[in-house]
């Protein structure tokens, strides 16, 4: 693109555009008298290029034109909505920075117009009645919420937690006040009825100030391994209790820290202080979708990695709990709990348990709850939470200092107990539903029967304001990538004709949000090379599930040549997933097929067997993949697994037979399999749509792969394999930058650090900003409370015979 092109800072496309436009007037009148052509409709980016090719045929011509400004606009332009004679479009030139003009198709004449205005011209398309409605309901977060300072560069969306500790420790060098805030934070630091840091004698900041230097002196001439109970009396005497470290050198360590940030705080020092507060030992995430549970679960409706990543998260969690609370000096076990549906129809799983002790864990727990109706006890899954406060509290025998929801069902309920206990809040979406199917917004009565888009969009927006902070796994969660909007950034304005009009739903520069990458179980995932750690009881069972050359329930297929490297995938056998794709790809390229063999873990096999439509045409086309390119002999078609230990062992083997992983999604939020790939130290072709494109260097770490270019993706993984016949050693240097990769930054220990710096900061932060966060409650509460309930009442519950009410065993 011509550097010319390029807006400058101060300009808006409503400015820059009208000459942009005159001085290509000629085409771009046919171009827009095409758009209008067809009367009233919504245009996508592609469809916009796809007009701009048919009215400029000639490509030297057309590509003139594409190169300046004018280019720059349309390739930023999201959506145009058409109401002849206008052209309304959505322009965004950067993540998060989106514009609104409306051109006239007549005169070319360009206004700059508001997103409110964006849509309900919009709307227009959809429902001319609501769109003219005065009354029709708006909702807009951008107006309830002003004082929340904002990130401004895109670069820094995703490091809310940085962002807020610069902005208050400069608020604590700015304002006495605020420095009192945060010595009554420490006053009301209690655990199990016992006062922590600082008791009632240390009432002003100065004499915190005073205290902290006698009391600092003090401890500087103990021996720095002294446990805390050696002077712990000495210190209650000017006004510390305990919670500031074990030995003298850590408590030495903390007091300074504090000084230094009641004095003239930094925030590298005021982020260090939060993580080293005693402010969370008791923990309840919620997780209601789906099932839950630890064994045989995978693969059930609505069950997938989220389950996986929430207990490898609780294990990470307790297990830097436990090592902060011992830092801390503090006795205290900590207590985590995972709060999700019972079941009492389990399908053999253990979701008819209330109550499970989280394996690899000391105190954490599974607690499930049953639905209710006033019919009695809900029998199978419905996606619908009951509020479950009372057991929650009698379990902890207090109440939880820090509550985590994940997907729409667990944010929300996370919400509604976080406002009721005034308690901090963190949310994860794994992947929000909104941006899976296009106009998912603004066709929601066509999806409301199926999906309920109604009431999982109100949820969400709902939810991921009244949150503290947001928990992503990866940028283009929040804000996508320049081509592609964000999960999050969909929620910025929408419409839903005939619903609501988001006019603003949620800021992407709000510094709540946060990138906390999840890991793999390094117990279970590790490298292939470590020989000693390898589970070779699964060496037969294995050498079965690959080699054996009869077809049973579990595998179908043979690989003839046992010498070959191995492709490996492995997912759900949902379309997204592009499973089928692979095999096409594969199917196609001879090359490729000279080179490799193909396994895939993926469903079953019986379409009769399964009742979702859309896995039921994956199996069918499976099948006939496999006879079109006749590959048998060449591909292993695995049924789906539920043992990630024998799983972690299949990766190895294919990584013994020095082949790879690909992940070849149409899309994919994060994409736990390639995090676990890595890991076993197997190189790793994943696609460059959603999160693995951000986990893989491409060329370095691993390979991205375009899921919509077959052809060029296959090729790729052959060329791979055809340098790897050459240079003995490049398999080996992939492998081990996957590792590195993944060691910098994809471990549970990693993520565990910032979740809980991110609960202890952002728990002072709701206290510093009270005000701003209760006038946003109270206008959550009115949405939940005129909207919401009433949506919900929408839903039909399958019934079947519910049981009594009485608690199950
Ligand atoms: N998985 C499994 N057996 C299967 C398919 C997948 O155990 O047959 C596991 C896989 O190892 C990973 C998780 O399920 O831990 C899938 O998570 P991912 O993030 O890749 O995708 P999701 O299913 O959440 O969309
Ligand atoms: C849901 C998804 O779709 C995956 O991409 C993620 O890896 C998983 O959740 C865990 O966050």
């Amino acid at each position: 693109m011509a550097s010319n092109s390029v807006l400058k800072r101060s300009d808006t496309i409503a400015d820059s555009m009208p000459d942009a436009l005159k001085q290509s007037r000629y085409h771009m009148k046919r171009c827009f008298a095409r758009f209008v052509s067809k009367g009233k409709r919504l245009m996508k980016g592609h469809n916009i290029m796809e007009e701009v090719e048919k009215s400029i045929e000639d490509k030297v011509e057309r590509s003139k034109v594409l190169e300046g400004m004018l280019g720059y606009i349309l390739i930023s332009t999201r959506e145009a909505a058409v109401v002849p004679p206008y052209v309304g479009l959505a322009i965004r030139p950067n993540p998060g920075y989106w514009e609104y003009v409306q051109v006239n198709s007549d005169d070319l004449t360009v206004e700059g117009i508001s997103a409110l205005d964006f849509l309900k011209f919009k709307e227009m398309i959809f429902d001319e009645n609501w769109a003219n409605d005065e009354n029709a309901l708006e909702i807009d977060f951008g107006e309830i919420d002003f004082l929340t300072p904002r990130t401004a560069l895109p670069s820094s969306i995703g490091n809310g937690l940085t962002f807020i500790s610069k902005f208050m420790s400069s608020k604590l060098t700015s304002n006495s006040g605020n420095a009192r805030q945060l010595l009554e934070y420490l006053q009301a630091l209690y655990h199990r009825g016992e006062r922590l840091m600082i008791n009632e004698t240390v009432d002003t900041v100065e004499a915190l100030q005073g205290a902290l230097i006698v009391a600092e002196a003090y401890v500087s001439t103990q021996p720095k391994d002294t446990p805390f109970h050696g002077f712990e009396q000495r210190l209650k005497e000017w006004g510390f209790e305990k919670g500031w470290g074990d030995t003298a050198e850590r408590v030495r360590e903390t007091m300074r820290t504090m000084s230094e940030v009641l004095q003239a705080p930094d925030p590298k020092k005021f982020e260090l202080i939060f993580s080293w507060l005693p402010t969370i030992f008791n923990i309840v995430i919620f997780s209601p979708h789906g099932y839950f549970g630890q064994a045989g679960v995978l693969g059930l409706p609505d069950t997938g990695g989220q389950v996986v990543y929430i207990l490898d998260q609780v294990t990470a969690l307790e297990e830097e709990l436990l090592q902060r609370i011992k830092q801390q000096g503090l006795g205290f076990k900590p207590k985590i709990l995972v709060v999700t549906r019972l079941i009492p129809d389990a399908k053999g799983t253990k979701c008819n348990q209330e109550m499970e002790p989280i394996f690899n864990t000391k105190h954490s727990h599974i607690l499930r709850v049953p639905f209710r109706t006033e019919k009695g006890v809900l029998r199978q899954w419905v996606s619908r939470f009951d509020d479950a406060t009372a057991k929650i509290l009698e379990h902890m025998d207090c109440k939880p200092d820090l509550i985590i929801g994940n997907y729409t069902d667990g944010n929300l309920v996370a919400s509604l107990m976080a406002s009721k206990l005034g308690i901090t809040q963190g949310t994860i979406a794994h992947a929000l539903e909104k941006t899976k199917y296009e106009d998912s917004d603004a066709k929601w009565k066509e999806f409301d029967p199926k999906y309920h888009f109604s009431c999982q969009f109100t949820a969400d927006l709902i939810s991921m304001n009244a949150t503290d902070f947001i928990i992503t796994s990866t940028y283009q969660e929040i804000a996508g990538s320049k081509d592609r909007p964000g999960q999050y950034e969909s929620h910025t304005a929408f419409t839903m004709p005939g619903l609501c009009r988001v006019v603003s739903g949620i800021n992407v520069f709000e510094p709540k949000f946060n990138i906390a990458a999840p890991g793999a179980d390094q117990t279970v995932y590790f490298p292939y090379t470590e020989t000693q750690r390898r589970f070779t009881t699964f060496k037969p069972a294995i050498e079965e599930l690959l080699y054996n050359k009869e077809d049973n329930n579990e595998h179908l297929g043979f690989l003839a040549d046992k010498r070959k490297p191995i492709i490996f995938s492995m997912a759900r056998l949902d379309t997204v997933k592009n499973i089928t794709g692979l095999t096409e790809w594969y199917g196609k390229n001879k090359r490729l097929r000279d080179l490799v063999n193909l396994v895939v873990v993926a469903g079953f096999f019986d379409p009769s067997k399964s009742k979702d439509r859309e896995e039921i045409a994956e199996i069918k086309k499976m099948h006939a993949l496999i006879e079109e390119y006749k590959l048998k002999g060449q591909i292993r078609w695995i049924a789906a697994q539920t043992d990630r230990y024998r799983n972690s062992e299949l990766y190895r083997h294919v990584a013994d037979t020095k082949g790879a992983f690909v992940q070849p999604a149409l899309y994919e939020a994060f994409g736990l399999t390639v995090i676990e790939a890595m890991n076993c130290g197997l190189p790793t072709f994943a696609t460059n749509q959603g999160g693995p494109a951000e986990i893989i260097i491409d060329g370095v770490s691993g390979f991205h792969i375009d899921p919509n270019n077959g052809t060029e993706s296959s090729n790729k993984i052959a060329d791979f394999f055809g340098k790897c016949k050459v240079d003995s050693e490049y398999w080996n240097r992939v492998s081990n930058a996957g590792l590195e990769r993944i060691n910098e930054c994809y471990t549970w220990k990693i993520y565990a650090n910032k979740v809980l710096n991110m609960g202890a900061t952002y728990g002072f932060w709701r206290k510093m900003s009270k005000e701003q966060k209760l006038a946003k409650q109270r206008y959550i509460q009115m949405l939940y409370s005129l909207q919401f309930r009433d949506l919900v009442k929408n839903i039909p519950i399958p019934f079947e015979e519910p049981l009594p009410m009485t608690t199950p065993e």
